[in-house]
């Protein structure tokens, strides 16, 4: 955030006010202040009335109110901002579950201390972890016929364009992919079936956006020519997690959405203008959601019509404006939408795309059939594959959406989530002056960014429960200190109106979330000692093995013992440790701690993990089990011997 003086006032209101956009057809400076953050302080202080939390609430209201024993109905994926991790909150509770680190060394799991999540990670030549931070933004999950199955779930690094996968089984981090070329990769999403596989109904490409546009190569060659700076959208293989392709474009790209028929990914574009300055990348009245026509880039890559980029491998086809001139042989569409827009969203009935417009008090509805109609030729302008621009208030950023043909956008400025229906939207775009396009406001507690519903991007959108994502909580929590939780409100939209519910906490700073049933996931408890090589399969196994300077210490953990009291090493020797969990009792995980030695890792049951260190402290050191896992768990502890050399 941009630090501005605090004291402007912006027409930022909370919403308590109904919101009306028709003075303000785009916002100007003042506004922007109080996008930039520090200047909403202006607006929120003012704050403070009643809400409308109890406005049109029905006879048949959803339950928040999970009783003690029992279980969500839904598993809340939420990224974690620049935590670097992903939570799992479960759905109405609020209750956080879990917390999978992904991009963050995490001292409780060993996370970025065991090998094998080093292997993850990368690490320097030193061996120690390659980067130590991330910015998760944006978490989804595989799809199969159109909707979660379950299998992965994948979240963006903003700061080091990596990409990263979580098992859906055991919800932990398997995979991580530095993408090549890029800067800023915020928008993420699975295509939701294979295009050129009709067979393959299923997630099996993900899809990257990159905000930055830097030099190409980026060697220190070319530094000070912005105007020759790009952008490059990603395609990585679901499977392998290897960059398949890239797509250069003009302009930048934020997030990103796929289509159901597996045809299209879209990015929104702030900055068409190509600005390395706010101001520039604001000058423009429109900017764009640029499409990406998916089958003829992978046949450009087939029929080797691409380059590479000094030092990278990956094939990079051309989508920018000049080349995709031509509708019959573009690889991508720019489709204009007013300036700076934030957000795209796919309906669940897979007919439209839906762009915020952030700085426009309007919402884009790009009809898909129409943008495949421009590839075919038979749409002359881009623009016309817009079929609605409804504005709803001010500062909207995302969408989510009902499954009963209702959009619910979250208004930043005016602290609201606004319900909106499209089939309106469009009769009124055509001159229908009898369409009522906005159904209902709620007031949320504050300044909103992402929302999502129950299965909302996905065929079994079931208008349940709607959450926003409020980026300030300001007075709703016990003061901490000056940073406070930010707000995950619940909204009920099962009815007519929306209803809040209910309010939890969530820790800095997660952006986005996706609210899937929970049937839709399969998690296990156990794992398989059949993944690990280098397990130890019995409980007489364990063993010190020396090469040289070279020991590897082979240990297993039964509640409440490992299997060595005492291991010897000599100072300088080089120390590769491997637990082995020989325990199968479903959460019997137990933790190994080295004194002095800074490790700590934790291992599941039938789990191999290991660490690898140089023994260069002479003396005795406990290690210990630092998960509780028994009654004897104090006393689950051997000696660590370090002779001097
Ligand atoms: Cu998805 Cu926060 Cu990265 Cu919008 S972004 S708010
Ligand atoms: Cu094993 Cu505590
Ligand atoms: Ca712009």
């Amino acid at each position: 955030m941009t630090t501005q003086p605090s004291n402007i006032p912006g027409p930022t209101g909370n919403g308590t006010e109904p919101a009306q956009p028709d003075r303000r057809r785009f916002l100007g400076t003042a506004t922007l202040v109080g996008l930039s953050g520090a200047g909403l302080s202006a607006g929120l202080v003012a704050c403070g009335k009643e809400t409308a939390e109890t406005a049109g609430a029905a006879a048949e209201q959803l339950s928040h109110e999970v009783a003690p024993g029992q279980l969500d109905e839904y598993y809340g994926m939420y990224s974690g901002g620049h935590s670097g991790e992903v939570r799992i909150v479960g759905v109405p509770s609020g209750r956080e579950i879990k917390r999978i680190p992904v991009f963050n060394p995490d001292p409780m799991s060993g996370w970025g201390q065991t090998n094998e999540s080093k292997q993850i990670l990368g690490t320097r030549p030193d061996g120690r972890v390659r980067y130590t931070t991330g910015d998760t933004h944006h978490v989804h999950g595989s799809y199969s016929d159109g909707t979660y199955d379950g299998k992965y779930f994948w979240v963006n690094d903003k700061i080091h364009s990596r990409l990263a996968r979580i098992r859906g089984d055991t919800m932990e981090c398997d995979a991580i992919t530095e993408l090549p070329n890029v800067q800023g990769f915020h928008g993420v999403f699975p295509d939701k079936r294979d295009p050129v596989d009709p067979a393959l109904n299923r997630t099996s490409r993900v899809f990257c956006g990159s905000e930055f546009h830097i030099p190409q190569p980026n060697d220190g060659s070319n530094m000070e020519d912005a105007s020759a700076y790009y952008a490059l959208f990603t395609c990585v293989d679901s499977e392998t997690m290897r960059v398949r392709w890239q797509c250069r474009v003009d302009g930048n790209m934020d997030l990103v959405a796929t289509s159901f028929d597996g045809k299209l990914a879209a990015s929104n574009q702030y900055n068409t203008e190509g600005g390395t300055v706010f101001a520039q990348m604001m000058s423009a009245e429109r900017d764009a959601c640029v499409f990406f026509n998916i089958e003829r880039i992978e046949q450009a890559v087939r029929d080797g019509r691409f380059t590479k980029i000094k030092g990278s491998d990956v094939p990079v086809v051309d989508g920018t404006r000049a080349a995709s001139a031509d509708p019959a042989t573009a690889l991508t569409c720019y489709v204009p939408v007013p300036k700076n827009p934030h957000g795209v969203n796919a309906s669940p009935d897979g007919l439209y795309f839906i762009c915020a417009g952030k700085l426009s008090p309007t919402v884009t509805v790009i009809e898909l059939s129409r943008v495949l109609d421009w590839f075919g030729g038979k749409l002359a302008d881009p623009r016309d594959a817009v079929v609605a621009e409804p504005e709803i208030g001010l500062g909207p950023l995302h969408t989510a959406f009902d499954g009963r043909g209702n959009a619910y956008t979250t208004l930043f400025l005016d602290s609201q989530v606004v319900k909106w229906n499209i089939a309106a939207a469009i009769k009124a775009f055509g001159g229908d002056q009898t369409a009522t396009v906005v159904l209902d406001r709620v007031d949320v507690h504050y300044q909103p960014g992402h929302t999502n519903a129950s299965m909302s991007e996905t065929r079994e959108a079931d208008g349940k429960w709607l959450v926003s994502g409020n980026k300030f909580s300001k007075d709703r929590y016990l003061p901490v200190g000056p940073l406070h939780p930010e707000n995950e409100q619940l909204i009920d939209i099962s009815g007519e109106k929306m209803r809040l519910a209910h309010e939890a906490p969530v820790w800095s700073e997660p952006h986005d979330f996706i609210i899937v049933r929970r049937d839709k996931v399969r998690t296990r408890q156990i794992y398989d000692l059949a993944e690990f090589p280098d397990a130890t399969t019995d409980m007489t196994g364990s063993k010190i093995v020396r090469d040289g300077r070279r020991v590897t210490v082979h240990l297993t953990s039964v509640a409440p013992s490992f299997g060595l009291t005492e291991i010897r090493v000599r100072q300088g020797d080089e120390v590769t440790l491997i637990l082995t969990n020989l325990d199968k009792i479903e959460d019997l995980t137990h933790g190994l701690a080295i004194p002095k030695y800074d490790i700590n890792f934790i291992v599941h049951p039938q789990q191999t993990r290991s660490v690898t260190f140089t023994a260069d402290l002479p003396g005795v050191y406990w290690y210990y089990c630092t998960h509780f896992c028994h009654a004897l768990h104090l006393e689950m502890r051997g000696r660590l011997f370090v002779e001097r050399a």
